[in-house]
């Protein structure tokens, strides 16, 4: 390891959402950033490029290693050369409806690949008696059926095989904590999107899709539950909670949220009418995107996150729905100028088509 004088930290799931915006946030901290990549047979960076230089240039902010929460050993390998201070456990098969389809394997990363991150831990802690900070990856999606407004004390009632899995880490996590005396935060995170958000989420979906109807890249939106509710917030603001609970003096639970929300049918409207179109003429009804089990109402109480880590969302609802629109009308735009020049559509605006 280099002779930075800063703090080093760990992150899995880095080269996703959430991943990118906290690797920025930690890199301007002064952090040396290190990264969980697993292996695909495409480049799977994206979101964090414009963070990563080559390694034989400069001397660098952000180092990736391979691994792989469901390989306990590369986990354990990765501690023991990184050396962190703190530890990020975001990675996991994030999606609901697809966890019905691959309950197993989320399971096995969202849930088993948290308890290998916390042996891996406590096996590094108790060798070499260092002191290192952890941070769970935890999710409203755990309170499922659970009246709102949710906080710290409401009882969880998962409602998906993702839920589940994300509930037994939480525990997992406070286990860990009780029997080791580890420094382990369990963060309770509601919803929050962004630019980066990925496309098969609602939030995404339906951004990517009104820019893309708009540009005549498209011509309709596929949906199924327009009466769920949630409370979406900015990722960005999200991240910079998880790090203000490794700052606290003792370790704890703490819910994530704005504490407003909205159907996703709100979340369509607002998104056509910045385009200028009216939604009810393009979106339809797919079935194929209900949940066998749905969580109807998410609305966080942060209230112990706002006044133990003084920690305040910054970006409301029509804020976010604005800059996730204007993003994807760029980058509808870029591929409209691709088309009129002769050129294919790009690969992930096909994606988008798919509408998976
Ligand atoms: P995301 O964009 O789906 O990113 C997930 C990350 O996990 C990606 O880097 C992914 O790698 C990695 N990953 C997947 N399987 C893995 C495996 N087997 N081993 C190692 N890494 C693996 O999710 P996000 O929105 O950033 O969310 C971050 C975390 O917070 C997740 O645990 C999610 O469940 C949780 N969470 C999210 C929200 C939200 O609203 N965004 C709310 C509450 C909790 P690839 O890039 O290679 O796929
Ligand atoms: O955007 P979603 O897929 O997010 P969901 O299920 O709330 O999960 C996200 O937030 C959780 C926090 O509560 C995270 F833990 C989790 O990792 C993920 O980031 O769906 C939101 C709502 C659902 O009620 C869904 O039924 O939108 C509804 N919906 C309606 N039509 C759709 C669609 N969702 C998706 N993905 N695609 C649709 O076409």
């Amino acid at each position: 390891m280099s002779g930075r004088v800063g703090k080093r930290a760990l992150i899995t799931g880095i080269t996703g959402q959430d991943g990118s915006y906290l690797t920025e946030l930690l890199v301007s901290k002064g952090y040396e950033v290190h990264g969980v990549l697993r292996r695909a047979s495409l480049f799977n960076t994206d979101r964090i490029d414009h963070l990563y230089h080559d390694p034989h240039q400069v001397r660098p902010s952000v180092l990736l290693h391979y691994g792989d929460l469901a390989d306990g050993a590369s986990l354990r390998h990765v501690l023991e050369t990184v050396q962190p201070d703190e530890i990020y456990n975001l990675g996991a098969q994030s999606h609901v409806r697809v966890s019905f389809q691959i309950p197993e394997y989320t399971a096995d990363v969202a849930g088993l690949g948290t308890l290998r991150m916390l042996e891996a831990l406590r096996e590094h802690a108790e060798r070499s008696g260092r002191h290192v900070r952890y941070y769970q990856a935890g999710s409203s999606e755990m309170f499922g059926a659970a009246a709102p407004p949710q906080s710290e004390n409401t009882p969880f009632h998962p409602r998906s095989p993702y839920g589940v899995s994300k509930a037994a880490a939480h525990w997992y996590s406070i286990n860990y904590r009780e029997a080791y005396g580890l420094f382990i935060c369990n963060g309770i995170l509601f919803n929050h999107e962004s630019p980066r958000r990925g496309e098969t989420f609602v939030t995404r979906k339906v951004t990517r899709a009104a820019t893309r109807i708009k540009l005549g890249l498209q011509d309709k939106l596929y949906l199924g539950n327009l009466d769920a509710r949630r409370d979406w917030g900015f990722a960005g603001d999200y991240v910079a909670a998880m790090w203000l609970m490794l700052q606290h003096e003792v370790p704890d639970d703490f819910v994530i949220a704005t504490g407003t929300s909205h159907t996703v049918r709100e979340f369509v409207e607002l998104t056509f009418d910045q385009v200028g179109l009216d939604w009810s003429k393009y979106v339809e009804f797919d079935p194929r995107y209900l949940r066998p089990a749905e969580v109807d109402f998410l609305e966080g109480d942060a209230s112990k996150a706002r006044s133990i880590l003084r920690w305040e969302p910054t970006v409301g609802f029509n804020e976010l729905v604005r800059m996730m629109v204007e993003s994807d009308l760029e980058l509808a735009r870029q591929e409209r100028t691709l088309i009129n020049a002769g050129h294919n559509a790009p690969e992930r605006g096909r994606a988008t088509v798919r509408q998976v």
